[in-house]
Order: structure tokens, then sequence, then C-alpha cells
């Protein structure tokens, strides 16, 4: 369960107590969205640079290969080699940003699967059923995360249809857990709070979902089209309602600035898929902002992408044969370059979780942005 260890302003240092072990917070979870992390990356690796949870999808993993198949193999943690905390998004997104033709119905979505193109329906039961096969530690809740484009009437309505998916998730997810052949018994389930960037809507929501007493909430639908500032209005607004005793889980967020942030804001756990998808295309993550591998200027460059990064990377590698690596399409280059983004993420979070420890997160945080921003 959920530690509040220590508070500054808003911002928490807390501990999630699962059965895959601690997870301290505010904690940065590494997406390996087909459980794998894209790059080429091992749960070794990301054993060495000090990551502490991976982030799965329902969706991909109910396409390919298929969540009985990796129950009958044991379950994810046993299929992917990764005996620490794994959270498994719902579906609810993926299926609104990736599948074909889609129809929303009280009962679910029917939808085509953009890989080969079958009619499949995912509804909140479904999703459970899944994410219990895949015997995550954190299960997401089934929601849906309205397009910004839409109006009110849409978004209340769509609102109030994921709290109905959400008791079904709870009530589903309880049965599951006891089951006698479930594969983790104790998977936690999240709620998702929704409604777009409409205040109003987004605080009841928060105030209906925190009722229902589940053991972490998160802030879906944000980062998905409005600006940074009106993401940071809504956190401010929505945070408070959420239960402070509980995680706080922004979803598919962010850039390190953005983490600073939500985390002055009451926000424990993001997931991005931006130091991954960077390093693949040659961006690597500084101290001093982002730096593009491919430039020029660094042919001649024999210095590590960081001075003094104890990533596998920039222990051993200089800039100019990481470019050099680029260039020739070699994968060790994207590999090289997605281990220095995640230790650099994950180093973040450690620097982010020692200040709040010493009481210094402010000074810390504008220090760090004033930093990060001096050459842009
Ligand atoms: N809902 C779910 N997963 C998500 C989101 C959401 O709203 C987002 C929005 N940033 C990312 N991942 N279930
Ligand atoms: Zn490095």
């Amino acid at each position: 369960m959920y530690e509040l260890l220590k508070t500054e302003g808003k911002a928490k240092r807390g501990r999630l107590h699962t059965v895959h072990g601690v997870i301290e917070t505010p904690v940065f979870m590494n997406v390996g969205t087909a459980a794998a992390i894209k790059g080429a990356v091992s749960t070794e690796d990301l054993k060495e640079i000090d990551t502490q949870v991976q982030l799965s999808n329902t969706y991909h993993l109910h396409l390919r290969p298929g969540d009985e198949v990796v129950k009958k193999l044991g379950g994810l943690h046993k299929f992917m080699v990764w005996d620490r905390p794994i959270l498994t998004d719902s579906g609810g997104f993926q299926v609104f940003s990736l599948a074909g033709l889609r129809k929303i119905k009280e009962e679910g979505v029917h939808f085509q699967s953009h890989i080969d193109g079958r009619k499949i329906f995912m509804g909140p039961e479904e999703s459970m059923q899944i994410q219990s096969n895949l015997g995550s530690t954190i299960a997401m809740a089934f929601d849906e995360c309205p397009a910004s484009v839409h109006e009110r009437a849409y978004i209340e309505q769509s609102v109030e249809r994921t709290t109905r998916w959400l008791k079904r998730c709870k009530a589903e997810m309880s049965r599951l857990n006891d089951l006698p052949d479930t594969v983790n018994k104790e998977q936690l389930l999240f709620g998702i709070n929704q409604g777009g960037v409409l205040e109003d809507v987004r605080i009841a929501h928060a105030k209906e979902i925190a009722e229902l007493d589940l053991p972490g909430y998160a802030i879906g639908g944000l980062a998905v089209g409005e600006s940074h500032e009106e993401m940071y209005r809504i956190l401010d607004a929505v945070v408070p309602h959420l239960p402070q005793n509980k995680p706080t889980y922004l979803m598919g967020v962010g850039t390190p600035i953005n983490i600073l942030e939500a985390v002055e804001r009451g926000v424990d756990f993001f997931d991005c898929v931006y130091p991954s998808r960077n390093g693949r295309h040659g961006h690597a993550y500084t101290n001093q902002g982002k730096i593009n591998l491919f430039n020029a200027k660094f042919e001649l460059d024999a210095r590590p992408i960081e001075e003094g990064c104890g990533c596998p990377a920039c222990s051993k590698y200089s800039r100019a044969y990481i470019r050099h690596l680029l260039k020739a399409k070699e994968m060790l280059g994207m590999r090289l370059l997605v281990l220095h983004n995640l230790y650099f993420y994950n180093h973040l979070m450690e620097d982010i979780r020692l200040a709040l420890d010493e009481g210094r997160f402010t000074e810390f945080k504008k220090r760090k942005i004033e930093e990060m921003t001096k050459n842009t």
C-alpha cells in the first residue's frame, strides 16, 4: 500500500508496496508497449539503469501474442523475465488512438485490430480479464479518452460512462482476484479521471471516483493536444480532489519539464514514449536540453553524450561514434541512445526524490528548468 513519506507544498514523496516489490515515488515508468522497450533493450539492461516499473499494453498483448498465451506461460512477469512491478494500460486509450473503425456502446467498444483488421469487442470486463491473464502488478481501468475537439455535452456523457465502466471494472477485478488460477491475486486497480479541459467536469468526476476507494488514481485525457498551460491548469484544479494518501498517475506525460511541473502539483507516477522514441530518432536528453546526434557538429566530438553520466553509453562511447552508428543505420546506435535517455529520465526522478527527501524540491526544480532551457 501507499506510504506518504514527505510533502513539500503539494509535491509528494512516497512509496507504493506491491507483491512485486516497492515503488519509490515520484517514479517514471518505462514504456514497453508489446512487452519490450523498443530499441533492443533487455530487462537486464533495465536493471542496470535502475528502472523500477515497466508499462505494457492490454490492447497490444491481447492482439499479439494473446493474453491466454501469456497466462499459459505463467504471466507477463515470467514471460518477459522481469520480476519488478509492471503496470498495464487498459486498452481504452489505444482502442481510440490505434484501432480502425470503432463503435462505442454502453457495454464497451467494438473495433478492428490495427494488425489484421479482425473485429474485436472490449469492455470493462474484457479489459480486466485480459489484464488478469497478464498478471500485471497494477491494472488500469477501462476508460474513454474523449478527443479535445468534443463539446461539453459529449464530454459529460462520456465521463459518466467512464464512471459506470469503472464500477464494473472494480467488481470484475475483485471477482477475478478471488479465482483459484489467477496469475496475480493481489492485482491493484487504478481508476482514471477524465473530463477534457473542463475543470468542473474533472473535479466532479474526481470526487465521484475517489469514493470507490481504489488503491490509486490516474489523470487521463491530458497531453492530447492541449497546451502545457492548459494541462497545468487542469492539474492545479483536479489533483487536490484526488485522495492525497494514494498515488496519482499522470498518463502519457511527458518532457522532463512537464514532469517537474506535475510533481510540484502532486503527481507521483509518469510514463512516456519520449525517451525511447527520441532515442530511436537520434535525439539525446542532456542537462542542457536535447541534442540531435545526426548533427554535423558531432562528427569529431570525442566527448560522451553527457559528461559524468553513468549510463552504459556514456561510460564508454563518444558522440562521434554514436553519430556514425546512427548514420550507418547500425542498431547499436539506437540502442545506446535509448539506454542513455531512459537512464536520464530515471535519474531525473531519483534526483527529484532526493530533493524531496531533503526538503529542497522547489529550488531544485527552478535550477533544473533554468539549466535545461538555457540553450533554447
Ligand atoms: N487513458 C488511458 N491511457 C492513456 C491515456 C488515457 O486518457 C492517455 C492520455 N494522455 C495516455 N494513456 N487508459
Ligand atoms: Zn549517458
